[in-house]
């Protein structure tokens, strides 16, 4: 049998489940990109929020890509397990926020209404890194924008204009630096290319918070959802698996109400960008190098990669000394401490967080994992020799080095970095990715001894 609403009442004990009516509650958030995360983190706090009192804040799904989501949730009501492991052992709660997902290929009028409904006040996103079709120099691509979430959100909001609503808040929650603002100026490049009546209209009555997002989520595998199901009594096709931990800041600047997260965990601030800055450099700057590094030394999951004294120095480095001092922490963040709790997290032994999994789409995180450092660092005048042997380690992979056994490059811009190699191979890859006119970013432009620390690392691969 599957889990359902009808279930949820002879579910074993020990089982979290939904603490509120769910019926009785209204949607007030349209959720692109309904993933892992978004399950395991965003619905997780409005689950919770609901328990604790709040009202209205169901979540409507959308999906952008494929309709598998829709077929995992929609059967299930929109119930699905949240299993948190650590070597302590595993504890199980069914989360009720999901109302239903709407597959945008086929449901895109539902999707634009309900953006328009009036008690929606939130369109959030967790579309990963690639689906804000940016180009290298940050500038929005039209024609992939027009592929994605753009024209159904313009569509959604110019009924709200229509109808005389207010505008609503635009969350990102995806990895990105300075998400908010990112997506702001996006959506702004978008309306005035497309529907400029509208640009003004977004520009006085929409918001868009930064946030820094946090808890990591590997993906579901057929073990897990075995697991869940023995747990349960009763399959589960949504069920997620995550860490204990979990950190969400947002900078507190909503067009609307929104749901009382900080009753929950949520941390509310004017200013998001020092814990972003720190997690973007030192979290996920740490993750890409595990992925690329540790690939290369025949590791599949974190734990192992970060256990590994070939790897583990490099890793530490690369938090403690190169990236660290290029963060303004945030008052009593202290970012040693930061760092140690980081480290403790990518041993959870309980989670197996496949590297091939962080080292996707490295064209799109490289740049505010890395080259942001690097540039930081550049104007001090220090080495950062840990980040070079991981980007060593990225370019080797994008060079097809970890093919076998993994497949071929997992990244949107697989076949021009492909390309890339052929024409001007390990003499001249680094300058054709990076730089003013780089294929990958413009943030930060080696110099004469990057070039040659990194050919020396190409050659002795
Ligand atoms: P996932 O693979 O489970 O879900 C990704 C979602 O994004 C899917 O709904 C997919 O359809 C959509 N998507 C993919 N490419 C897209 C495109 N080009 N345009 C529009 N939508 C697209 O991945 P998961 O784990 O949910 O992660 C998604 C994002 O969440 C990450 O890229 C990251 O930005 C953020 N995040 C993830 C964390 C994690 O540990 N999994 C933790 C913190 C943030
Ligand atoms: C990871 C992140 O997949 C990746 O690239 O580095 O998704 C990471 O798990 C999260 O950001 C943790 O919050």
């Amino acid at each position: 049998m599957r889990l359902s609403p009808a279930c949820l009442g002879g579910l074993p004990t020990g089982i979290t489940r939904p603490g509120y009516d769910r019926a009785a509650q209204a949607v007030g958030i349209v959720h692109f990109g309904i993933g892992a995360f978004h399950r395991a983190h965003m619905a997780w706090y409005t689950d919770r929020a609901m328990a604790a009192g709040d009202r209205d804040w169901m979540i409507t799904g959308v999906s952008l890509r494929s309709a598998g989501v829709a077929e995992q949730l929609n059967p299930q009501g929109g119930l699905y397990t949240l299993a948190e492991r650590s070597a302590r052992g595993t504890a199980l709660a069914v989360i009720g926020a999901v109302r239903e997902v709407l597959v945008a290929s086929r449901e895109g009028a539902a999707v634009v209404a309900a953006l328009a409904v009036p008690a929606t006040r939130i369109a959030s996103f967790t579309i990963t890194e690639k689906g804000y079709c940016r180009r290298a120099d940050g500038s929005l691509d039209l024609a992939l924008a027009d592929q994605g979430f753009y024209p159904l959100l313009a569509e959604g909001l110019a009924r709200r204009q229509a109808a005389g609503l207010g505008g609503l808040t635009l969350l990102s929650c995806d990895n990105l630096a300075d998400n908010g603002q990112q997506l702001e100026r996006l959506m702004g490049a978008y309306l005035a290319a497309r529907m400029p009546a509208l640009a003004p209209w977004f520009a006085g009555n929409c918001t868009c918070p930064a946030t820094m997002i946090d808890r990591i989520v590997p993906a579901t595998t057929p073990a897990d959802l075995a697991e869940v199901a023995g747990a349960l009594g009763l399959s589960d096709a949504a069920a997620v698996v995550t860490e204990p931990f979990s950190q969400w800041v947002i900078e507190d600047r909503f067009a609307g109400p929104r749901p009382r997260w900080e009753a929950v965990g949520a941390e509310l601030v004017a200013q998001v960008a020092p814990y972003e800055s720190a997690k973007l450099r030192m979290l996920n700057g740490a993750h890409s190098a595990l992925a690329y590094l540790g690939l290369r030394h025949g590791h599949t999951f974190v734990h192992q990669a970060v256990a590994d004294p070939a790897i583990r120095p490099l890793i530490e480095r690369l938090m403690r000394v190169e990236a660290a001092p290029t963060v303004a922490a945030a008052p009593g963040h202290d970012l040693a401490a930061y760092a140690d709790a980081l480290l403790a997290r990518f041993a959870n032994p309980a989670l197996n967080h496949r590297l091939i999994q962080i080292a996707m789409d490295g064209s799109q995180k490289v740049p505010q994992r890395w080259l942001e450092t690097l540039a930081e660092q550049q104007r001090r005048g220090q080495d950062c020799p840990a980040i070079l042997a991981a980007l060593a380690g990225w370019l080797r992979h994008l060079r097809g080095d970890n093919a076998e056994p993994w497949g071929p490059v997992d990244d949107p811009l697989a076949q021009p970095l492909a390309d890339a190699w052929r024409h001007h191979g390990a003499g001249g890859i680094v300058a054709a990715l990076f730089g003013p006119a780089g294929l990958v970013s413009a943030t930060w432009t080696p110099t004469a001894a990057d070039h040659a620390t990194l050919a020396q690392l190409l050659e002795a691969a």
